[in-house]
């Protein structure tokens, strides 16, 4: 791994290796639980992750190996509706996140180590793959801390485990260790902690051989319905960024720029 040039982070590591950008959420004291700064580095590093086109894949994960990330950091949750920066201004920025995490136009993995709670439990269910350790263990808290995501964490969680399974989750705050998650669907494979980098590296790797277009259209395609006209636009973007690259999309750029009518008659309509 290669820390990346340019960038200097409090609370995450950044680093690259052959097309994969890796984010480290770096607060072990806390078991890596978020605070505003956090997210807001993550959503910087993962622009530089999308702006770089030697990446084709991105994994999240958490410093050392107890925890991925727990959530909040509730030693800094305000009274004025978010968790307090240090200038005293209170965000949810943690939304912020979710939403760039699946518009991000490459797969991103997270890698889990330990607990994955709250907050933290949804940040990975809004990641793309989920490889987990044995040692992992899952679970939300909101209703016994004073807290709830009823977005991506109650309407995702429910697509991804079932309705039932969902409710049970949050209704009663209960821990679920790796491979009673596994059973659930809410990862993709568990495997020993030793092992973890390697079987992560290895899933991007995988897919850092297929078609990048493919895969960046597919994601958008799996989160469509569930994103609603937001997760069209995102579909359809892809759309018109590929119709961009047409010599019938051209032709209409064209046309404009020379001041003449367009001459669409030479693009067929395909059946
Ligand atoms: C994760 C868990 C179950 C681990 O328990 P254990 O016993 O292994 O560790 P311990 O001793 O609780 O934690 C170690 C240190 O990390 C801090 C603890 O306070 C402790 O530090 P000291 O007090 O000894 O100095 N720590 C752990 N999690 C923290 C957190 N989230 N914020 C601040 N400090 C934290 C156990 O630690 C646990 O249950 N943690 C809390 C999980 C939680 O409730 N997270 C917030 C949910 S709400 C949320 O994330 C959220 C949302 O619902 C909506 C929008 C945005 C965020």
């Amino acid at each position: 791994w290669r820390p990346v040039p340019g960038t200097e982070f409090s609370d995450i590591l950044f680093d690259t290796f052959e097309g994969i950008a890796r984010i480290t959420i770096n607060r072990p004291h806390v078991h890596n639980a978020f605070r505003p700064e956090t997210l807001e580095e993550i959503m910087v590093a993962l622009q530089k992750a999308r702006l770089d086109p030697e990446v084709g894949a991105v994994i999240l994960c958490g410093a050392g190996t107890e925890a991925f990330c727990s959530g909040g950091d509730q030693k800094i949750r305000g009274e004025d509706g978010g968790y307090k920066d240090t200038t005293g201004v209170n965000h949810l920025n943690a939304l912020d996140l979710q939403r760039m995490i699946r518009t991000l136009p490459m797969p991103v993995v997270a890698m889990v180590a330990g607990w994955a709670i709250g907050g933290g439990n949804v940040l990975h269910l809004v990641c793309d793959l989920t490889i987990a350790a044995d040692n992992a263990r899952f679970g939300q808290t909101g209703p016994r801390v004073g807290s709830f995501d009823g977005g991506f964490g109650a309407g995702l969680m429910a697509r991804t485990v079932g309705l039932k399974k969902a409710k049970e989750i949050w209704f009663l705050c209960r821990q679920y260790d790796a491979k009673e998650a596994l059973e659930m669907g809410l990862v993709n494979t568990v495997v020993p902690l030793a092992e973890l980098e390697l079987e992560t590296v290895a899933w991007c790797r995988e897919m850092l051989v297929l078609s990048p277009t493919a895969l960046r259209v597919l994601k958008a395609g799996f989160n469509a319905d569930t994103d609603g006209l937001s997760g069209i636009q995102e579909l359809a973007g892809n759309a018109t960024a590929l119709y961009y690259m047409t010599a019938e999309g051209q032709e209409g750029r064209n046309a404009f720029n020379e001041k003449r009518k367009p001459d669409f008659a030479r693009y067929p309509r395909r059946p």
